[in-house]
């Protein structure tokens, strides 16, 4: 069978996973699921969607639930940099627990500034007892933009004073896998928009140790615990992009699996928000939708349990899992052929616009199919 030597390769390495001691006491993950209602059978259905969405084929189902019960032997230090906190909010913050923020309750979250009980030098400590304990076995997650530098002090945490970019680099040096959480950490996000003041940079400007990005403003809670299944079963760097994102998660764009594409296709667009096109579902392309230029999987995996994404919403994509996004894709409410040059700094940011400009173009045909339909339809 194609597939058995990966089957085999991966049963192997959960094997010895299993004989790993736990991080800490955690209830096991089946007592966990049924104390919030979820039974055995909706955890077998998630894990039958998180191997999907893996692009694994279902008979690896079986392993992607051992990896879920597995998480409590992969310590994981999560740092804050410059950002608003979205990217946890989006996994941790629900009303009703999804399976995905009850796997990262469940996961050894070793260091979270945002969850965790102590402050000051006590979280200082725990974050320094951490990095020395698990030396090369936690994962990294890194959320927000680092001010770099001599830009570095904008970024000031703790009773130590340390920058947040000294912590980024200390916590780099010994993880076993690092992950970038988030445009911000990803690209440099909102705070590293033109004229970014304080030169926040990306975490993978920060460390040359290798960084597997997870973007979206903020992404959604499926690809960040996916990429933590992923690394239990492989152990391996997963086939990513030229933006270092993993392919299985943003190897499409938006616009491939949208619900409204074959609007698009017919040139049926919504020409203002709230008319009769927007009623009927029209394509969101001429009020601005960037779904032909982004790259990520929220058309087909959506967002709180599959339930609705911004397009479904009746809004367009702002393409918010792309580098520069917030100077790139603006206006949000208009179509990016619209930009005019000159409403961005064109000294600044020329070399950018020149890239977003290529990038448009080379991934444009259908954008070119949207901009005709769209002269057709004035
Ligand atoms: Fe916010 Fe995270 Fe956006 Fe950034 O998400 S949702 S500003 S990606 O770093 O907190
Ligand atoms: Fe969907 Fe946007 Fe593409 Fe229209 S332009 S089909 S709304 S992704
Ligand atoms: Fe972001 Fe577009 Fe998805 S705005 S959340 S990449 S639909």
């Amino acid at each position: 069978m194609e597939y058995q030597a990966l089957h085999d390769r991966l049963t192997a390495r959960l094997n010895a996973l299993s004989k790993a001691p736990k991080f800490g006491e955690q209830k096991p993950i089946g007592a966990v699921l049924e104390e919030n209602g979820v039974s055995r059978r909706d955890f077998m259905k998630w894990a039958a969607g998180v191997t999907t969405l893996l692009a694994l084929p279902a008979s690896f189902t079986p392993l992607v639930a051992e990896a879920a019960e597995l998480t409590d032997r992969i310590p994981v230090v999560w740092l804050h940099m410059a950002e608003c906190t979205g990217c946890s909010e989006s996994l941790l913050r629900s009303d009703a627990p999804t399976i995905d923020s009850l796997i990262f309750d469940y996961i050894s979250l070793e260091y979270h500034e945002t969850v965790m009980a102590a402050s000051g030098w006590q979280a200082e400590h725990n974050l320094e007892e951490a990095i020395k304990n698990y030396k090369g076995r936690y994962i990294l997650m890194v959320e927000g933009g680092i001010p770099a530098g001599s830009s570095e002090f904008y970024l000031t945490v703790g009773p130590m004073g340390k920058h947040g970019a000294e912590h980024a680099r200390e916590a780099a040096a010994n993880a076993a896998a690092i992950f970038a959480i988030g445009t911000c950490s990803s690209f440099g996000g909102v705070q590293a928009a033109h004229p970014n003041p304080t030169n926040a940079q990306p975490l993978s400007k920060i460390t040359n140790k290798p960084v597997i990005n997870v973007p979206g403003c903020p992404p959604s809670e499926k690809n960040i615990v996916g990429n933590v299944l992923h690394y239990i079963l492989f152990g391996t760097l997963p086939a990513l992009d030229a933006y270092n994102r993993p392919k299985w998660a943003y190897g499409m764009r938006i616009h491939d699996l949208c619900e409204r594409r074959g609007r698009f296709d017919a040139g049926e667009f919504v020409q203002e928000f709230g008319d009769e096109g927007a009623k009927k579902g029209y394509c969101l392309y001429k009020v601005g939708c960037k779904g032909p230029y982004t790259f990520n999987n929220c058309s087909r995996e959506r967002f709180n349990q599959h339930t609705s994404w911004p397009v479904q919403a009746g809004h367009g994509c702002i393409g918010c899992s792309e580098p520069d996004f917030w100077d790139k894709m603006g206006p949000f409410e208009e179509p990016l052929a619209f930009k005019p040059f000159s409403s961005i700094d064109a000294d600044a940011t020329a070399d950018k616009v020149g890239v977003a400009l290529l990038t448009a173009t080379a991934i444009g045909i259908a954008a070119h199919a949207a901009i005709s339909a769209f002269k057709k339809s004035e």
